[in-house]
């Protein structure tokens, strides 16, 4: 299968990050890349497609401000990674702001997911890697990989969080209805819900998201992922959200893959997006999850013996010396 990935993605460097009232190491750690590769091997580089696809996906605003916020934060005298401190509660008006930590604010949801020098270069990177395995898709590999990092299912239209800035997801997804494919479909495996690939799609009809995730009533990002979220408008009916207990197996989680696969059928895409978190892991730090290595081969089976073009893409996980045979695993279950 080819392998898409770009080296800028190492320069998001964040140290630390907000947990249960303290400062702890950040869990979305650049070595997680490192370890896959060793498993993998050398990656291609994926093309320079510019900022357009990004564009079509984030708000101009939001774009702008992920490029300038690491040198408004050091021009404001801070120390370390930008983190914000205050937030918009909804309903509040949309202020303009121009102090940092007003916008901070404004364009985030968590204080999890600080900007350090090279996120908005890694973002791209990301971005561009997304990209790169959509548009293999595209001129027809039946599936190929986008070893994406910095993830990207949290980030929404206009804001940042989950360790997530752009998402190389929706924009992946956008960038092929923007090349002919009427009808895309993502399948989110993340252990967490995808709040911002949701949110971009939910009142349109031509993007399938179904995601299946540990129940927001006890994990991240809580707000999002309920299963009555179904969609809105257009998109009535093009989202579905299977969350899933603490503990969960591979049983239950095949027979919920099954579910969601059955609904993607029935709304008939011209290609898949796979956002491939291996955060199920049995031994993820974060999460609460029972995959074991070999599960992933059986799942990956499953989505591929469906035929549709496939590009997967790389979200969570944070085992970092088990995620290369995670991924293999998951990988070696598509053919060729
Ligand atoms: C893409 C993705 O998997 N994002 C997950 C974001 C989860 N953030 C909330 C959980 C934070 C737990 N942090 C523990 C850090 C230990 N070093
Ligand atoms: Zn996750």
């Amino acid at each position: 299968m080819r392998i898409f990935h770009h080296p800028d993605q190492a320069l998001h460097r964040p140290e630390r990050e907000l947990h249960n009232g303290g400062f702890v190491a950040y869990a979305e750690d650049a070595r997680r890349i490192e370890s896959i590769l060793a498993v993998l091997g050398e990656p291609e580089m994926p093309d320079d497609r510019g900022e357009g696809p990004i564009r079509a996906v984030h708000d101009g605003d939001y774009v702008d401000f992920l490029k300038s916020a690491y040198a408004r934060w050091k021009a404001a005298g801070r120390d370390g990674d930008a983190f914000g401190y205050a937030w918009p509660v909804v309903g509040r008006r949309p202020l303009t702001l121009n102090r940092i930590d007003g916008d901070l604010g404004r364009y985030s949801f968590d204080a999890a997911s600080p900007i350090s020098q090279g996120t908005w270069e890694a973002a791209y990177a990301t971005a561009q890697t997304a990209i790169g395995a959509c548009d293999a898709v595209l001129r027809g590999e039946g599936a190929a990989f986008a070893l994406c990092r910095p993830p990207g299912h949290h980030a929404g239209h206009d804001y940042l969080g989950g360790y997530c800035y752009l998402n190389a997801a929706a924009i992946a997804a956008q960038h092929a209805r923007d090349n002919g494919v009427a009808r895309v479909a993502i399948l989110d495996i993340d252990y967490h819900h995808g709040n911002g690939t949701q949110d971009i799609f939910y009142t349109r009809g031509d993007v399938f998201y179904a995601s299946l995730h540990a129940d927001p009533a006890t994990d991240f990002p809580f707000y999002w992922g309920h299963a009555d979220e179904t969609g809105e408008g257009a998109g009535q009916g093009a989202t579905l959200n299977l969350p899933l207990a603490r503990g969960t197996t591979l049983a239950a989680f095949r027979s919920a893959q099954a579910k969601a696969l059955d609904a993607i059928a029935a709304f008939d895409p011209g290609m898949l997006i796979v956002s491939l978190g291996v955060d199920t892991w049995d031994g993820d730090p974060i999460s609460q999850f029972a995959i074991r290595t070999q599960d992933y081969r059986a799942l990956a089976a499953d989505i591929a013996a469906r035929g549709w073009p496939t590009a997967i893409l790389m979200e969570g996980g944070y085992a970092i010396e088990a995620l290369g045979a995670n991924v293999e695993s998951f990988l070696s279950g598509f053919p060729g």
